[in-house]
């Protein structure tokens, strides 16, 4: 997408939003999305500097005040370029909304009104018609206020005034002789690096920056505001909770719970929809009401019920319930399965991993980070992008991490439907918050009581999670040391008010309200057990490779864990993303456009990415070939860890690297870009995740061990093919070994040492390849290298390609002549889906890759760009030979020669 576009998709975004037209209403609710506008409160000390924004203005409910700020043209798009510096004063100011409404007739005469605010972020003063209503202060709560007697039947005027979350919280933090410790310090001065108010705040923790996003302090009203109004009862909720699921029969519990205005006898019923779509009556019964909150319990019966399964092991079957008292009704939807999180106990520690419906399933998959800076912009289309790509790479789990917001009831929809397991997090990303205070605390139930009753009924939800490595923070970065040496007795409070949250309070909230889901106080942890982060117990977090020391990738294999909930590698998005927010003359690799869209080490993190690239390709300075050979390192080095996760079963049972998505465009852990483009690693994770894989994993120390992988309930026969071969192509040795799969395991079947395989062979210029093939699974293959890539000795690129039609679509042919690793086809700024990519052909090999585009046949083939490794790295003169020996009829698109990846940083 071009810059243009860029800007014209993030104003459609807005104006969308604006016009709030697919906001459904269910009867007796009426959304309050239409007249708003927005204005820099007066009187607020940013007006000096941005007079521009004192007028008032169009704004969009939901939505941010940097998008209605970009809907009006008065900030750049702050995806664009490096405008993050210049808009810091957003965060800073106070912000006014307002709008009028005429009340609808029913509301008038209704017993009873509430508005109700399902986000307001954060600190918000609400108004209706000159009165105040409501003092919220946690941007994940809903706020809900009976305001009957209070409207008028026109021209109401509703006002919500958004205090600067940092102006509020600055003087409380600075009035504090010790600090907590925050997350990322602002580099824009507009807080004190020693004041971080972030953890004080209940907002999404992102908002402050992140080692993967811009730092910006939003405000808004993030959710739909709806006057609800009633006569006789509301149903407010409508629980599913499973208590027993079985092949043979579940049973289940719907629990409604029911807002009545006065006593008396009313007939409930309730309808299932099975997902056949039979729909029938599952329960009847009359009940007394009292005035006021009422909960009905109704049980249910189902023989023979139709079990959800995880993506991988079944099908996603859903039922859909509808519940009817007094003329009211209220629907929800579940899938039926059991979860259990087992933790049994070893000589070595206690087990971490989840069964569903009896099975023990491997978690495979990545964690999820808000999918956007301004979450109101997130649209479904967005959601299902990642999520059904996350299902296409073959996880079965997104990790939903803490430092961002609870998603919308779409993400979990969608995580119903596709077979995603949700291990969710409570909204605590890092750093430490004043859980000492009682008051900070009762905020927090409140929110987490919010959000597991609103979240309760997705069968995707497997796991609720304290926080994000708040535990490990405190025990071992310094940062509790540090308070105790200071302050002992602050120090004591602080880890005692920890404890109460993320051990006892928030616990109770999941055993009151999570109907049976397991919950976790903090990843990586051992449920404050002693030791936090360890192989032997529970789940583990592991950062010395990319963070520091920054091993090498193949330190991988030497950290065996449980459950690996977090591990990963950098690298950039594909040029295509690149260039919606950087020109061609702004790529460098330490351009200031481009350290702008790198948070990792403050903008330097493109170091350690090269560094990545060192390890494995040696050092290039173009920025084009740092972007591919940063997706080549990134995808190399996470397919080693998750292979060698997925080797260790049954004692690892778990891997998920960090992390699945992006908040905007730029540098990042990312397999799915922001556009929802893949990086390498998606296409390798698509095949290091499939059910049945061979893993092939070679020591620095020439110790390679080979596993077989079924994540199948049923045993596999199979043949497993081993060849070695030069990297032009000559076979030394072809082995064919028939083998046995037993159903949900690994197995490790041949360990080598080098000798064993090379022979006499040279180590830089030979290869052997594994191959599985099991009956009714796609082949499998890894190839071994004995040297690093850039110590092979590679021969002359030969990769040919060309592209013709069949019938819808297009298909590229490729073929290689030698060894072609990590090949990369690309449309440039043509829309066009590859089916796979950043493969590995052996010498002779073809493969036929359908595109599927809009575009003509002479236009794509104009834009078809390939890479491999090899370009890069072999000699430049015969990489020439190679190209002169191709066939006219062959397009050869790959004659990136090694002299320019000597050529010098693009100048800014
Ligand atoms: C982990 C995460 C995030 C962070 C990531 C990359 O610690 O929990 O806080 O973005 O590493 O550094």
């Amino acid at each position: 997408m071009s810059m243009q576009s860029l800007l014209r998709f993030f104003l459609g975004l807005c104006a969308a939003l604006a016009t709030g037209a697919a906001m459904a209403a269910a009867p007796g609710q009426f959304v309050i999305d239409k007249g708003w506008s927005f204005r820099l409160a007066p009187g607020n000390a940013q007006l000096d500097t941005h007079p521009e924004a004192a007028a008032w203005r169009a704004a969009a409910v939901p939505g941010t005040v940097h998008g209605d700020l970009f809907a009006n043209k008065l900030i750049p798009d702050p995806y664009v370029g490096a405008p993050e510096a210049a808009l810091q004063w957003i965060g800073l100011a106070d912000w006014e909304y307002r709008t009028r409404f005429d009340a609808p007739r029913s509301a008038m005469s209704a017993a009873r009104s509430d508005l109700v605010f399902a986000g307001l972020d954060t600190f918000a003063e609400v108004w209706l018609n000159g009165e105040k209503l409501l003092d919220a202060n946690n941007a994940f709560r809903t706020w809900r206020v009976p305001v009957q007697g209070k409207l008028r039947a026109r021209d109401n005027a509703l006002r919500i005034v958004l205090r600067s979350p940092i102006a509020k919280l600055l003087p409380q933090v600075q009035a504090m002789p010790n600090k907590i410790a925050g997350n990322y310090p602002s580099p824009y001065g507009d807080e004190p690096k020693d004041a971080m108010t972030g953890n004080f705040a209940r907002k999404p923790g992102y908002h402050y920056g992140w080692d993967w996003g811009p730092r910006y302090v939003t405000a808004g009203i993030w959710k739909p505001v709806v006057l609800e109004s009633w006569d006789a009862l509301r149903i407010d909720d409508l629980q599913l909770r499973q208590d027993r699921v079985e092949e043979a029969r579940a049973d289940i519990a719907a629990i409604v719970t029911v807002d009545a205005v006065r006593e008396g006898a009313q007939e409930v019923r309730l309808w299932q929809t099975a997902p056949d779509g039979k729909r029938s009556l599952a329960a009847q019964r009359r009940v007394e009401l009292r005035a006021g909150a009422n909960r009905i319990e109704l049980p249910v019966r189902i023989e023979r019920p139709q079990r959800w399964f995880p993506a991988g092991y079944g099908a996603q079957p859903l039922y859909r319930y509808e519940v009817e008292l007094g003329g009211v009704k209220a629907g929800a939807r579940t899938g039926l399965r059991k979860v259990e999180l087992r933790r049994d106990a070893d000589d070595k520690g206690k087990s971490f991993y989840f069964a569903v419906n009896g099975i023990p399933v491997f978690a495979k998959g990545a964690n999820s980070i808000p999918f956007d800076m301004f979450q109101p912009r997130v649209s479904k289309a967005k959601l299902r992008r990642v999520l059904e790509s996350a299902r296409d790479a073959n996880m079965n789990m997104v990790r939903s991490w803490g430092g961002g917001y609870y998603e919308s009831d779409e993400f979990f929809d969608l995580a119903d439907e596709l077979g995603l397991m949700v291990w969710q997090d409570f909204m605590f990303g890092g750093g430490m918050q004043p859980a000492y205070d009682d008051a900070f605390r009762a905020n927090v139930v409140a929110e987490a009581r919010d959000q597991v009753r609103r979240l309760r009924n997705h069968p995707s939800i497997v796991l609720w999670c304290g926080n994000n490595e708040e535990e490990i923070a405190w025990k071992y970065w310094g940062h509790g040391k540090t308070l105790k040496e200071a302050d002992p007795a602050f120090a004591d409070k602080v880890w005692k008010g920890y404890v109460q949250l993320f051990g006892t309070d928030l616990r109770k909230v999941v055993a009151e309200e999570g109907g049976g889901i397991a919950y976790w106080s903090s990843s990586p942890g051992d449920d404050l057990a002693e030791v936090a982060n360890t192989p032997a117990s529970g789940d583990m977090h592991y950062w010395e490779v990319w963070g520091n020391p920054a091993h090498p990738p193949s330190k991988y294999l030497e950290i065996t864990p449980r459950f690996m909930s977090e591990y990963g590698l950098q690298a950039w998005p594909v040029q295509r993303t690149i260039d919606a927010f950087a020109k061609r003359s702004e790529q460098g690799i330490a351009s200031p456009v481009i350290e702008a869209h790198q948070k990792f080490l403050a903008g330097k993190g493109n170091e350690r990415l090269m560094k990545y690239v060192d390890y494995e390709f040696g050092e290039t300075r173009d920025f084009a070939d740092f972007v591919y050979l940063g997706q080549a390192a990134q995808a190399e080095g996470i397919e080693l860890a998750a292979l060698h996760h997925r080797a260790s079963r049954p004692f690892t049972m778990g891997s998920l690297y960090w992390q699945l998505n992006d908040v905007w465009p730029g540098a990042s852990w990312s397999s799915v870009d922001w556009f929802g483009r893949w990086k390498a690693l998606h296409f390798h994770a698509r095949r290091f995740y499939a059910p049945v894989a061979v893993a092939a994993l070679r020591t620095p120390e020439g110790r390679t061990s080979v596993s077989l992988l079924n994540d199948r309930t049923r045993p596999l026969k199979g043949e497993l093919r081993l060849r070695v071969m030069s990297l032009d192509g000559k076979l030394l040795r072809d082995e064919r070994t028939p083998v046995e799969l037993a159903p949900l395991s690994a197995a490790r079947v041949a360990a080598y040492q080098d000798a064993d395989l090379l022979g006499q062979a040279d180590p830089a210029a030979t290869v052997a390849v594994f191959e599985l093939k099991a009956e009714g699974e796609p082949a499998s293959r890894r190839v071994v290298y004995f040297k690093a890539a850039k110590d092979l000795r590679w021969p002359e690129p030969a990769l040919r390609a060309s592209l013709r039609r069949d019938g819808k679509h297009y298909v590229v042919d490729l073929q290689a002549a030698t060894l072609a690793r990590g090949v990369w086809v690309d449309f440039g700024d043509l829309d066009a889906e590859v089916a796979d990519n950043a493969l590995t052909l052996l010498p002779q090999e073809r493969v036929s890759l359908r595109v599927s585009s809009k575009a003509g046949l002479a236009a794509l083939r104009k834009a078809l760009k390939l890479r491999s490794v090899a370009d890069l790295l072999a000699a430049p003169a015969s990489a020439k030979r190679a190209s002169q020996a191709l066939p006219a009829a062959w397009l050869r698109l790959d004659a990136l020669s090694a002299g320019r990846r000597r050529a010098g940083v693009t100048p800014p």
